[in-house]
């Protein structure tokens, strides 16, 4: 039995943690910086900033697993992301560390490498390349991982998530490779849970899809089995999907790259 704090508890994807992880712990820590619902049997609720040292050393204490999910989730200006994805996830691996937390599961994301080009198929080895400002927030958290991995031997997995939806299915083309269903996220972190002993692994976030891009050996070593396919909703994707522009289709982060984009495509190789 052990005892998880869920940072971003509140949000899109803490929500459905919170749920799928209910019962199968001794305790869930639930700490956002927005309002949430109450607390359940085996549950406790923290209102905190991640800027908030006091805060957030208090809500390390005790507890043996971090899942990092607290901050920015989309791209947004350097002044959003500062404090909320740098400056909040280095405290967060900081007052773990100080607390003696074993184990942190960081939410990264598809866009710490979103300007590799689609064509080719990617595994967790191949050097960072982030399409965005919130990309480079990701990089930096996984770094952070590195460092208190090696460091400080904290058991760091960093979960490259592709695409994770309130309605659970996939919403476009692209997304026919990069979604993960609700119960494959659930089961992927809760592998990363219970896996006996690791020193640091990167993962991609990513359901049994068909046309998947990304190699996810790692994911196999830690017990996570996905069982859902994007391509079941193959035919209403294709009845909605828009067609993506001529920037966001050569790459694997697709419509982050476009974003500012005055940069020659054909530099990127
Ligand atoms: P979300 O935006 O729904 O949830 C983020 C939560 O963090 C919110 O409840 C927000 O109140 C909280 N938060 C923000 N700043 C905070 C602060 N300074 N202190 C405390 N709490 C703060 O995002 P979502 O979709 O649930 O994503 C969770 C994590 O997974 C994020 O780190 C995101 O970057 C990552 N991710 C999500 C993907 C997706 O498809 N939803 C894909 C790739 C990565
Ligand atoms: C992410 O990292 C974002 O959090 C989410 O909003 C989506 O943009 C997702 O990646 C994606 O690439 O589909």
């Amino acid at each position: 039995m052990k005892k998880v704090l869920i940072t971003g508890s509140g949000g899109l994807i803490g929500k459905i943690l919170r749920q799928g992880l209910n019962g199968q712990y001794e305790l869930i820590r639930c700490l956002d910086i927005s309002d949430q619902e109450p607390a359940k049997s085996g549950e406790e609720i923290i209102k905190c900033d991640l800027r908030d040292i006091d805060g957030l050393n208090k809500a390390m204490q005790g507890i043996d697993c971090v899942i990092h999910l607290a901050g920015i989730s989309v791209e947004d200006s350097w002044e959003k992301i500062l404090p909320a994805n740098i400056e909040g996830c280095y405290n967060t691996f900081l007052c773990a560390q100080q607390n003696k937390v074993k184990r942190m599961v960081f939410a990264s994301s598809n866009h710490a490498v979103g300007f590799h080009r689609r064509e080719r198929f990617i595994d967790t080895q191949v050097q960072t390349r982030p399409d965005s400002r919130y990309g480079v927030s990701k990089v930096f958290g996984e770094a952070l991982g590195r460092l208190y991995a090696d460091k400080y031997g904290m058991q760091v997995a960093c979960l490259r998530i592709g695409s994770f939806r309130l309605i659970n299915k996939p919403a476009d083309i692209r997304q026919l490779n990069t979604w993960i269903s609700h119960r494959d996220m659930i089961s992927l972190t809760k592998a990363c849970i219970d896996h006996e002993g690791f020193h640091f692994e990167i993962i991609y976030g990513v359901s049994d899809n068909l046309r998947n891009r990304w190699d996810n050996t790692p994911a196999k070593h830690m017990g996570y089995r996905p069982v859902d396919n994007a391509e079941d909703f193959r035919d209403e994707v294709y009845q909605n999907s828009p067609k993506e522009d001529s920037i966001s289709e050569l790459f694997h982060g697709s419509m982050y790259c476009p974003m500012g984009f005055v940069g020659d495509p054909g530099a990127i190789e």
